[in-house]
């Protein structure tokens, strides 16, 4: 009785390790975007001449993305460029607007979403947007 306590228990033990690991990972690697920022990229895949990390973020609004401009310098701004973008931020939903000063068709990112090609109806952004963003804020601030 005792040998069959102890062996249930060490089968609990093991069923708890196991279940742990076989957890399934949902998240997926998040694109390089500082936390507390939105980011957003020249072209798909978050990324800008294949480089993640050269991406042009904020924190509170940007109001013409031509005052912006990426690593890349090929071009001085960033207006009517970004092809995928991402809400980096602990606190509050984004709102990109293909006019500048928050103007003209826009749509709602949630924290912790994106789009990583506004070329297509996407499930975050809807399409039409691509090459076309000129400003963006948290919520707040716009
Ligand atoms: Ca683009
Ligand atoms: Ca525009």
């Amino acid at each position: 009785m005792k040998f069959r306590t102890a062996f249930l228990k060490i089968g609990a033990v093991v069923a708890l390790a196991l279940g742990f690991l076989l957890v399934p990972s949902v998240a997926k690697a998040a694109p390089s975007c500082s936390s507390g920022y939105a980011c957003y990229w020249k072209d798909a895949a978050y990324k800008t001449d294949g480089l993640m990390s050269d991406r042009v973020q904020f924190q509170w609004y940007i109001g013409t993305f031509y005052s912006h401009y990426y690593n890349d310098y090929t071009i001085y701004h960033s207006d009517n460029t970004a092809t995928s973008l991402w809400n980096n931020g602990n606190t509050y939903g984004t709102r990109w607007y293909d006019g500048s000063s928050f103007t003209g068709s826009n749509f709602y990112v949630p924290i912790n979403r994106g789009d990583s090609y506004l070329g297509d109806n996407g499930v975050t952004a809807p399409g039409g947007h691509n090459d076309k963003l000129s400003s963006a804020c948290f919520t707040p601030y716009c």
